[in-house]
């Protein structure tokens, strides 16, 4: 009876440092292998001042700024409309929002638009500058801030691996 549990003690110990051993084999990288992201705030650093035009957004005052997140259809899966930083000038940049409820990102291979635009009343708001990203682009060594950029328009998409 005493042999046969020191048996059990060995196999079960050789059972243990063999599958220690298989789990550093099969993963090599120190990060486990993610396969979603959440959103938990945009950090908009740079935007551009003049329009297609080269004249300001708004003819007395600085553009009122909020940002879209859409995907590659144009439906819009997050509108911030209702969150606007009014009328902004170099020196309120960075404009920072947390968001209530993280945007999730499900399938890292999906391309999304952050989409900024300066919002007017009654007239319809005027698209300033878009930027694109895909998550997959930084699976492996996964960020928490990614940069993006499209011309004079800088974001930090801040968020967690999941
Ligand atoms: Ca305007
Ligand atoms: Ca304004």
């Amino acid at each position: 009876m005493k042999k046969l549990l020191q048996l059990l003690i060995l196999i079960s110990t050789i059972t243990v440092f063999t599958s220690c051993k298989k789990d550093s084999k099969t993963t090599p990288a120190t990060h486990p292998n993610y396969n979603n992201f959440k959103i938990t705030s945009i950090k908009i650093t740079s935007i551009p001042f003049l329009n297609a035009y080269n004249s300001s957004w708004d003819l007395t005052n600085g553009p009122d700024v909020y940002f879209n997140i859409a995907d590659v259809n144009s439906n819009i899966l997050l509108n911030g409309s209702s969150n606007h930083f009014s009328d902004i000038s170099a020196s309120t940049l960075p404009l920072n929002w947390n968001l209530v409820a993280p945007f999730r990102i499900i399938n890292l291979s999906n391309t999304y638009y952050i989409t900024v635009y300066d919002y007017d009343s009654p007239d319809p708001d005027e698209l300033m500058e878009y930027a694109d990203f895909k998550m997959s682009d930084y699976s492996g060594s996964y960020p928490t801030t990614i940069n993006i950029s499209s011309n004079e328009l800088t974001i930090s998409i801040i968020g967690d691996w999941y």
